[in-house]
């Protein structure tokens, strides 16, 4: 029989190779890890919604039902408040930052952000959604609040970012900077199973994904690129398929498993693109560029954004290294308004 390692295990071992580390980081992850299990049991009994019962009603047990987004939420804030190592979150569910001003926490030496349930609206349709999470390290003094600096950290100082995908199976994806693993749930042991090694996302890729419901506002460059991913040429692989789940975990993990393009740009609607710069495009820049793949917002790195504000959005093109320098020429020379 195959030995399977475990999230746990793997943490434990990846410890091992830094004897300087003192464990931190360690329990922050596995607190991580048991919020996406009771996410994912959760959003498993999302369907059954019309027989215990719609958001804000009582089910048959006589429990309050909570929405998804709003527990996820929740569940990951008491996780990383219990591992005593997080001094404060900043969520997408939150308007401003949360600080874990008590006790242990105080001498929390990260603080995390995070997207708890991204893709929300799939839920409905029973499409995959995900969470988002990156773990920075605090600039604040420890034993004392955090504060919002902390929170404006660049991308390039990120400590670990990561995914969990609820979808056909399971998955937790993350990256503490020497490569990308993913992590399969596997309900009968209830255990994260290391089962996507050092993840590489391939340099050509022959997938697009992009809304395209907005293309009329689209920049010209993003226009005249969709419209090379769509123009025969056999020799090139194309015409390129189109793939667009809405949800950015779920399009982003296919792209870096099979290669392809992720593109939100700016649209009428969302003039600075609606993506997030701290708990959705940064985390994923990280990942991408730690695949081998990049990210920018259609000129700069993502990674060195300088954030203005925690909720603030950005552009952001990312993907196969070959398919995002093809993207960049388009910009370049047909121009990204
Ligand atoms: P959300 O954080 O409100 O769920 O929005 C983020 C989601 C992403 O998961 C997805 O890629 C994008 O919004 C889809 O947006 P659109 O429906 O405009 O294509
Ligand atoms: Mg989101």
């Amino acid at each position: 029989m195959n030995k399977v390692t475990t999230l746990n295990q793997f943490i434990i071992e990846q410890q091992a190779e830094h004897p300087e580390a003192t464990g931190g980081l360690s329990r922050l992850l596995h607190h991580i890890g048991i919020a996406a299990k009771k996410v994912n049991r959760e959003v498993n009994k999302a369907g059954l919604v019309d027989i215990l019962g719609q958001a804000g009603t009582e089910n048959v047990q006589g429990e309050q039902q909570q929405k998804l987004d709003l527990y996820a939420n929740e569940t990951f804030l008491d996780e990383l408040r219990a591992s005593g190592e997080c001094c404060g979150v900043a969520s997408e569910e939150n308007e401003d930052i949360i600080l874990f001003d008590q006790g242990l926490c105080l001498n929390g030496r990260y603080i995390v952000c995070m997207d708890p349930l991204d893709g929300s609206s799939n839920i409905d349709v029973n499409v995959s959604v995900g969470t988002i999470f990156s773990i920075y390290k605090r600039l604040s003094p420890v034993g004392g609040p955090a504060d919002l600096g902390d929170f404006l950290q660049k991308g390039t100082e990120l400590v670990i970012a990561g995914y969990v995908l609820y979808g056909s199976s399971t998955m937790l994806v993350y990256s503490a900077g020497d490569g990308v693993n993913g992590f399969t749930l596997d309900p009968s042991i209830g255990e994260f199973c290391l089962s996507h090694t050092d993840i590489k996302i391939p340099a050509n890729g022959k997938i697009y994904s992009i809304n395209e419901g907005h293309y009329e506002k689209f920049p010209v460059g993003v226009k005249k690129y969709i419209k090379y991913c769509q123009e025969k040429d056999p020799r090139q692989g194309r015409p390129y398929t189109s793939r667009y789940i809405g949800s950015l975990v779920a399009d982003f993990h296919r792209n870096m498993l099979k290669g392809g393009i992720y593109i939100y740009p700016e649209t009428d609607v969302h003039p600075h693109g609606k993506l997030r710069l701290q708990y959705e495009c940064n985390p994923m820049a990280f990942l991408a560029e730690q695949a081998g793949g990049t990210a920018t917002d259609g000129k700069r790195r993502i990674l060195e954004i300088e954030p203005q504000e925690i909720h603030e959005r950005t552009p952001l093109y990312t993907g196969s290294k070959n398919m995002m320098s093809k993207v960049s020429e388009f910009l370049d020379f047909f121009g990204n308004i």
